[in-house]
């Protein structure tokens, strides 16, 4: 199976985020990048490549134009203004009630108040070179998802930052832009035909599903933490099933804490079903090992041969499959739950 990575991920390298009310070391750090790529380098079934430029235009197709300018020079305009620091997060939301009864708000013009504006929380840190490194993780997407549209089976893109918190017009959540939308939007767009994106990671995907809601040809199906206790809280219920055009289109399963393989297969299993009856020509997977039994932020309970049937769960789908990086924190189990989901897959 061809792997798309690029060192460039390096380049996003946070050294500290505002987390459960401290500042700590982030979860969402090179490490991450650095363990799945040295253990597919060392099993012969992975092809590694580089991801080709794509440029902005597959990107703007989705997020707000506003977001990846802001983006492209927040950290140097913060340095400005209020640095010197080596990581940069807002201090200050724009939410909506704030301006009741009044005109909408508009994006502002210190980069104080834009960072408040463009982002949902405070775990995302913006390092120098996290702009580029974004780019290079739609690249990654993107470049998968031609080896498919070419003919493979299947392909993976090491994508990090990862992508699937990230609205059309906010990012939060470790991510910046949504590489998942962005290579599932690009499919559904030029090929004509309709697509799945099917979220494994144990975080429901916010801003796949913020995306897609009223669109009937791409379909997210996500299996998740249950937001009643898991971030992000607000979205990922069972009852969010789409809207307009896109009534039934999405479908959302809340798993308990300690979920255990046989449970969560079962739910994939049905998962996988109406994935079927959609009757998508291509499946992208939001790929997080997250959900791993000893992940150091997460509550449930798959193992490594878990995550190895559900890769051979997807397969059985037999459509072309592109799977994207997403989350995945406990780092000494990283790279082999990566690699054996894989293998499941048919790699
Ligand atoms: C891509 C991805 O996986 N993003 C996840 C972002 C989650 N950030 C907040 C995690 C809150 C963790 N709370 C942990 C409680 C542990 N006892
Ligand atoms: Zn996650």
């Amino acid at each position: 199976m061809k792997v798309v990575y690029t060192p460039a991920h390096l380049l996003h390298d946070p050294k500290s985020s505002i987390e459960q009310s401290q500042v700590m070391s982030p979860w969402e750090h090179i490490g991450r990048g650095e363990a799945i790529h040295a253990a597919l380098q060392a099993d012969s079934r992975f092809d590694l490549v580089s991801p080709s430029s794509w440029g902005a235009a597959p990107i703007e197709a989705v997020h707000d134009p506003g977001l990846l300018r802001f983006l492209s020079t927040a950290w140097d305009e913060y340095q400005i203004a209020c640095g010197p620091t080596a990581d940069v997060a807002p201090d200050v939301f724009y939410r909506p009630a704030l301006r009741n009864g009044m005109s909408p708000g508009r994006e502002p013009e210190s980069v104080n108040g834009r960072l408040g504006w463009w982002c949902f929380e405070t775990t995302t840190p913006i390092t120098h070179g996290t702009y580029t490194a974004a780019l290079a993780a739609v690249d990654t997407a993107m470049s998968a998802t031609q080896i498919v549209l070419d003919g493979a089976s299947s392909a993976y893109g090491l994508c990090r930052p990862p992508g699937h918190h990230a609205t059309s017009s906010l990012y939060g959540g470790y991510c910046f832009f949504n590489n998942a939308a962005i290579a599932a939007h690009h499919v559904a767009a030029t090929t004509g035909t309709k697509v799945t994106v099917l979220d494994v990671d144990y975080h429901h995907g916010n801003g796949t599903q913020e995306i897609f809601y009223a669109r009937d040809d791409v379909q997210y199906v996500s299996l998740h933490g249950d937001p009643a206790r898991a971030y992000p809280y607000t979205v990922g219920y069972a009852d969010e099933t789409g809207a307009g055009r896109g009534a039934g289109s999405n479908i959302n399963v809340p798993l308990a804490a300690r979920t255990e393989d046989d449970a969560y297969i079962a739910a994939l299993q049905r998962a996988c079903d109406a994935i079927a009856s959609f009757g998508s020509g291509m499946v992208i997977v939001s790929l997080g090992l997250d959900t791993f039994i000893t992940d150091p932020i997460c509550d449930l309970s798959i193992t490594a041969d878990g995550f190895e049937r559900c890769g051979a769960m997807v397969a059985e789908l037999g459509l072309p499959t592109v799977v994207l990086q997403e989350g995945g924190y406990d780092i000494s189990a990283l790279g082999d739950n990566v690699r054996r989901w894989l293998i499941g897959l048919g790699a």
